[in-house]
């Protein structure tokens, strides 16, 4: 059997975000991946117009069958849009014989369209938090996942803490979004440790997300230590961002 990486997210057509993208970053770190797709989204690079939900019978039977044919060596969860998909999903997990999960916990695009229904955002805090290896909440996200308002950068470590409390084994908050240097923080049963981070160019980027929790799956299957993988990930997707492209406006895409 093959070692694959099993992605579990959603399809932005526009390959910017999502699995494409996701599969494009394992490619690109000489790992296969394999997919169970959680959505379909109708977006440009700009804005996303309509999520399509996938049945959760259908996410979990993909899973299963995933599981059953390849040696899965790491799983990462993206876009999961609905409560019962992220119960499927929760449900699935444990036949895959204890793969590492990372899971980055999206809420809502760049733009602030909900990409999981409120009734998930319980479930994902619930069901799949005490399941995560890897947890990549951006400010927003760790915010609501935690309910800690992040005002100053020690409020990060409150959330991140909070966030491991509910069952995460690690905790890296992206600081992306906040202003000055897009430092993020990591935090483990080791403590924390700043992962820092130099801004470069201006404007949004899509895909950013997506693609470092991806490589942090991608080093886990690749038998890195967790903090180690972050690291990479983050010199990596920096390393894209140094090279991006404008799509659209002021929208960048990453480039491996
Ligand atoms: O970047 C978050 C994200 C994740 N997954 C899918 C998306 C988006 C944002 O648009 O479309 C499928």
């Amino acid at each position: 059997m093959r070692r694959r990486v099993l992605v579990v997210a959603g399809l932005d057509p526009s390959g910017g975000a999502g699995f494409t993208a996701d599969l494009a970053v394992l490619s690109h770190a000489g790992l296969d991946g394999v997919v169970a797709p959680t959505a379909i989204t109708v977006q440009t690079a700009e804005r996303v117009r309509r999520v399509v939900r996938i049945d959760p019978e259908v996410v979990s039977e993909t899973i299963g069958a995933l599981g059953a044919s390849h040696e899965i060596a790491a799983v990462k969860i993206g876009m999961l849009a609905t409560a019962q998909v992220v119960e499927a999903v929760a449900r699935s997990l444990p036949a895959l014989r204890g793969a590492p999960v990372v899971l980055d916990p999206v809420l809502a695009s760049g733009t602030g369209v909900e990409l999981l229904e409120p009734a998930g955002v319980e479930a994902l805090r619930a069901r799949l938090l005490p399941l995560a290896n890897v947890v990549t909440p951006n400010v927003a996200e760790a915010e609501r996942l935690s309910g800690i308002a992040v005002r100053e950068p020690r409020d990060l470590e409150t959330a991140a803490r909070a966030l491991r409390v509910l069952g995460a084994r690690a905790v890296l908050v992206k600081g992306g979004h906040l202003s000055g240097a897009p430092d993020d923080l990591w935090v483990d049963d080791g403590g924390a440790t700043v992962l820092a981070g130099e801004r470069v160019g201006t404007g949004r980027i899509h895909g950013a997300g997506c693609a470092l929790a991806t490589w942090i799956a991608a080093g886990l299957a690749q038998g890195l230590e967790p903090l180690e993988a972050a690291r990479r990930a983050k010199r990596e997707v920096a390393a894209a961002i140094a090279r991006s492209q404008t799509v659209e406006g002021e929208v960048r895409e990453l480039r491996w």
